[in-house]
């Protein structure tokens, strides 16, 4: 159990808007989590259900893109151990500074060698459909990382930036900070500090919605850049009266904007509160 986190920590996170917590995940939990990555990544669906997107297609999908799937924890419940612990709740929500956190989505992505580009984009930005617009996630590394190896890089302090809307090409963009460039005021875009995460592997981030990241190609030919990352809402989230998402609205309940715990689970609240089925369901294989 990795304890924390403590107020340095929440006030680093709170002025840089991420956080980086070099030991989060033990070697036995990374161990499970990258077998069962790479099953998922080959479309082996332990529950017989597929995450709900999989921009992977063995065989078809160039080998110069980065690969992802969102919502493993409905296809797999190893994953779903991970990405719907107690443990990244409660982090993500003491930092945060909200009462609980529920999932969102979990993505895995998988940058392979010589591996093209992620867009430089701010999460909460894709979020029109809820409010608040809000997001707070924790990516996990399940590789060493280097600056050069197509890990995730945060603009510090961006998240105290004015929001902006979303926009660009998010799969292989040819100039990874283009659209900031775009955007956002130039005094700050010129002045902008790129911080590049380096753990090793378990090592992790959290970041707050509202902060720029992305990440760079993977130029090194001898490195694989595997990460897996529960993106969380505040527990006070609700759907918008009216604004939809193609594919996450369809889990609302229809006439409610409350969100349901069956598809968006409650992974920790400080009153207690965490949707009963992941334990009960997936205890056995609940992370030390
Ligand atoms: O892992 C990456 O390269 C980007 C991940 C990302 O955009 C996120 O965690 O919000």
């Amino acid at each position: 159990m990795v304890n924390g986190p403590t107020p340095a920590q929440i006030d680093s996170y709170r002025r840089d808007g991420f956080l980086v917590v070099e030991e989060f995940m033990g070697p036995d939990e990374l161990e499970r989590v990258r077998e069962r990555f790479h099953e998922c990544f080959e479309h082996r669906w332990a529950t017989g259900l597929s995450p709900d997107e999989v921009n992977y297609i063995p065989g078809v999908t160039p080998p110069e893109m980065a690969r992802q799937l969102c919502n493993v924890w409905k296809a797999d419940p190893v994953l779903a151990t991970t990405t719907l612990s107690e443990r990244n709740g409660r982090w993500g929500a003491k930092l945060a500074g909200a009462p609980g956190m529920r999932l969102m989505q979990d993505n895995m992505i998988w940058k392979p060698p010589g591996s093209k580009a992620l867009l430089a984009h701010q999460d909460a930005a894709y979020l029109d459909y809820l409010v608040p617009k809000n997001m707070t996630s924790c990516w996990i590394a399940l590789d060493d990382t280097q600056a050069d190896s197509g890990t995730i890089y945060y603009a510090r302090g961006s998240h105290l930036w004015p929001r902006q809307d979303a926009g660009g090409q998010f799969h292989g963009p040819d100039d990874w900070t283009g659209y900031l460039r775009e955007v956002v005021a130039p005094e700050l875009a010129d002045a902008v500090e790129w911080v590049p995460i380096e753990v090793p592997a378990g090592g992790c981030a959290f970041h707050d919605g509202w902060c720029w990241h992305g990440s760079p190609p993977n130029e090194r030919l001898d490195r694989e850049r595997r990460s897996i990352i529960s993106h969380m809402v505040t527990t006070e989230t609700r759907w918008h009266e009216t604004n939809r998402h193609p594919l996450y609205s369809r889990y609302m309940r229809p006439g409610e904007l409350e969100m349901d715990e069956a598809f968006y689970p409650v992974l920790w609240s400080e009153a207690g509160q965490r949707t009963s089925y992941i334990d009960r369901d997936y205890a056995s294989l609940q992370v030390a």
